[in-house]
């Protein structure tokens, strides 16, 4: 599917839909009707989102169902006192293309998308379950961190400087940089707000009351933070994801489909790795949270942090090798140009090495910041907030905060993930 390059106008024809009028206005597309089938009068809706932003609804027919996901104008966690361009749609249909033309086999398809009311039809993902939901209730995905690995490998090298002529590239970042108000959410929620009294900040009380106060005074974090902060919104490497936690997740034991880029722009890579990163971190330090019996969770938090060394481990197989398959015949994009190599042969593997290296350290970076905002600011996740007991809870996020910090203050230092998943043991 071909995607247009600009947002259109926000225009008049827009009307959030409800389970009763979603389906006679499906009924205007003959390719979701045949997948449906039936009549019209057999469908049946049902408005599933439980995300921070948008309506997403199940609609089912007697042969098929479909997904529809459709931006509301204002961010839905927090009302219509938080406007929100619909443009975000936009965004989020021309990343998915992109996306499925390097990792066609871990995004959902898509079926129609309508940029008036800012909505896209999509693959009924059955019986995939949302990640984060399958990580509290102790599931084990066996291919999740190779599937994982291989989309962020694909879908950023393809779309860095290592592979697209520079030209391109350029007019790539051009087609992104209107989705201002997203990322605009990205750099106070993750970066600014947790470490000042932001009004909508919230966190576990009384319990981290204290080192929620030590983390404002916190200035070597801060600089960190700043650092880290500094980095997302000038270095524009590849379009990423821009939001890749376990809700942006949809598996099965057999597959992985990444869902939701509407936060997408060209980024730094580290951003989404870091992300997916410390979602699975807060995963495994928030299980002793949900044990019936002490020790109950013992193996299956090792086996989440074996997750994340492999996601890592084959992250940077998957991207070296794309980058050292780069030849004077099918040179890539224009940085470490293989013009270079003919006189140098290691240039190739060390400058591979060095680029690995850099992202190594930016991912455990923003992984850090991306624990934080998670326990101190607005938006929470389910792993710790489902976590009834506050002394329960807020222990877990005590561990996961000491850690957070020290990803921030050592990313520099680590020198493998092995390293880092015994500092998590540590905390
Ligand atoms: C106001 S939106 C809060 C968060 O929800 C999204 O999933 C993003 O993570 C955003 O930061
Ligand atoms: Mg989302």
């Amino acid at each position: 599917m071909t995607a247009r390059l600009k947002p259109a106008e926000e225009k008049k024809e827009y009307y959030a839909l409800t389970p009763d009028s979603i389906c006679g206005y499906l009924a205007g597309y003959k390719s979701v009707a045949s997948r449906l089938g039936g009549s019209v009068s057999q469908w049946q809706a049902k408005e599933v989102g439980d995300g921070n932003l948008n309506l997403v609804f199940i609609v089912e027919g007697p042969k098929g169902a479909v997904v529809v996901k459709q931006a509301l104008p204002y961010v839905r966690l927090v009302g219509e006192s938080w406007p929100l361009p619909l443009s975000r749609a936009h965004y989020e249909h021309l990343a998915l293309v992109e996306q499925s033309k390097h990792a066609s086999e871990y995004v959902p398809e898509i079926y129609e998308y309508d940029e008036a009311m800012a909505l896209t039809v999509m693959e009924y993902l059955s019986p995939h379950i949302i990640l984060r939901k399958g990580l509290i209730k102790a599931v084990r995905y066996p291919h999740m961190a190779d599937h994982l690995g291989k989309f962020l490998a694909r879908t950023l090298f393809f779309t860095s400087d290592l592979h697209l002529p520079a030209p391109e590239k350029k007019r790539r970042i051009s087609y992104f940089l209107d989705n201002t108000a997203m990322c605009k959410i990205t750099e106070d929620l993750v970066f600014d707000e947790p470490y000042f009294d932001a009004p909508m900040n919230r966190h576990t009380s009384p319990q981290l009351d204290d080192i929620a106060q030590a983390f404002k005074k916190d200035a070597r974090l801060k600089s960190a933070v700043q650092d880290m902060k500094w980095r997302f919104l000038n270095n524009a490497e590849a379009l990423i994801h821009g939001d890749l936690h376990t809700g942006s997740v949809m598996v099965t034991e057999e597959d992985t489909r990444v869902i939701d880029p509407e936060f997408a722009f060209y980024g730094p890579i580290g951003f989404d790795v870091g992300a997916i990163i410390a979602n699975l971190f807060m995963a495994y330090f928030s299980q002793s949270g949900h044990e019936k019996s002490q020790g109950e969770r013992a193996q299956y938090s090792d086996w989440l942090l074996d997750q994340i060394q492999v996601l890592w481990a084959v992250f940077e197989h998957e991207i070296f090798s794309l980058v050292m398959k780069r030849n004077e015949k099918n040179p890539g994009g224009d940085v470490y140009s293989p013009r270079l190599f003919k006189d140098a042969p290691s240039l190739a593997e060390i400058t591979a090495k060095d680029r690995i290296q850099k992202i190594w350290a930016d991912s455990l970076g923003f992984a850090g910041c991306k624990i934080i905002r998670r326990i101190l600011g607005l938006a929470h996740v389910e792993d710790f907030e489902s976590i009834e007991n506050p002394d329960t809870r807020s222990s877990c996020e005590k561990r996961a905060l000491a850690f957070a910090r020290r990803l921030l203050l050592d990313r520099e230092q680590f020198s493998s993930m092995n390293d880092v998943v015994e500092a998590a043991h540590e905390n």
